[in-house]
């Protein structure tokens, strides 16, 4: 797995351009420097609608949403065809194109095990067009969509699980990072860059604006999200190979994340007890999964 980076392989060349066009404190702009850092020269960038975080400087092709799945597919049948096994077809996806609008063609190239790197900045909203919730927006957060009143606490549902849904089509790597690890980041690209098939890795990408806190709170915010549980760091190989990246002897409650976030202002102590039960299921069952080495569900 993806342990063998050692710090020294960092590749340090910059890939992302300036201006960028992103908020203050956007974790997306960090996901995507972090990420292209990693996967140096030899790409080709899919781009759907979503937030102009960074341009990279990689040959760029933009798409719709629904397509993501085929387009990324032709791309990498088309460097295929003319022997270019040394570029890789990189996605990089907003939530809303993961794990609603592009899901099914993303499932579909997932199950034909196509050749191809989808890389998720998970900012859990569409926040392009103004907050709206989406499949990865998390139960009781407050978006333009559910907004708090008489008869709304927020989102109604628990966030969708995607990685493991991904896991589920025995792809060869799936795994899960956050802006506030970025050498676990790091490692995790680089290494699935050298994947041969269907490749996700979904990165914690908080987003100041639709999360509502201070934009210099970017890397607590997820640092903390990661140290409570509900952001788990880990790695799933064919689908069963299961290893957690970061194991704390401790979590630290949810409430302290959550603390952080005004779209979570509303929600009560019963509530908060609600989202920390889910949050320790899972993570027991990610723990147990990691003493088998393999994915327990
Ligand atoms: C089929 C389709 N539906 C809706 C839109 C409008 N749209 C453009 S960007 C966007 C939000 C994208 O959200 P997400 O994928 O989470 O990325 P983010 O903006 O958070 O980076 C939406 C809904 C569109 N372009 N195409």
């Amino acid at each position: 797995m993806s342990e063998r980076m050692i710090r020294s392989q960092i590749p340090l060349e910059e890939r992302s351009l300036s201006p960028g066009s992103a908020c203050q404190g956007c974790g997306a702009a960090l996901a995507a420097r972090l990420a292209f850092k990693a996967l140096g020269p030899n790409v080709i960038r899919l781009m759907i609608p979503c937030c102009p975080d960074t341009m990279t400087n990689n040959p760029l092709v933009v798409g719709v949403f629904e397509g993501g799945g085929a387009h990324l597919s032709g791309i990498s049948r088309g460097l295929k065809a003319i022997n270019r096994s040394d570029v890789t077809a990189v996605g990089f996806f907003g939530d809303g194109g993961t794990y609603d609008i592009g899901m099914q063609g993303l499932s579909a190239a997932a199950e034909r095990n196509e050749n191809i790197l989808v890389i998720t900045k998970d900012n859990e909203a569409y926040m392009n067009t103004g907050n709206q919730r989406s499949g990865s927006t998390p139960q009781y957060a407050m978006t333009s969509t559910n907004p708090i009143g008489p008869k709304s606490r927020g989102k109604a549902r628990p966030k969708k699980n995607i990685p493991l849904i991904f896991a589920a089509h025995y792809v060869p790597y799936v795994a899960t990072a956050s802006v506030a690890f970025p050498e676990d980041l790091i490692a995790k690209v680089s290494y699935a860059k050298e994947v041969e098939g269907f490749r996700l890795i979904v990165i914690q990408s908080p987003c100041p604006v639709g999360w509502r806190y201070s934009p210099e709170k970017t890397i607590e915010v997820s640092r903390i999200g990661v140290q409570s549980g509900v952001w788990p760091l880990y790695e799933v190989i064919d689908g069963d190979k299961f290893k957690l990246s970061y194991k704390p002897k401790e979590l630290k409650p949810v409430s302290e994340y959550i603390r952080y976030q005004a779209r979570f202002r509303h929600v009560t102590d019963v509530e908060v007890a609600e989202v920390q039960k889910r949050a320790t299921s899972n993570w027991e069952q990610l723990l147990r999964s990691d003493e088998l080495g393999r994915l327990f569900i």
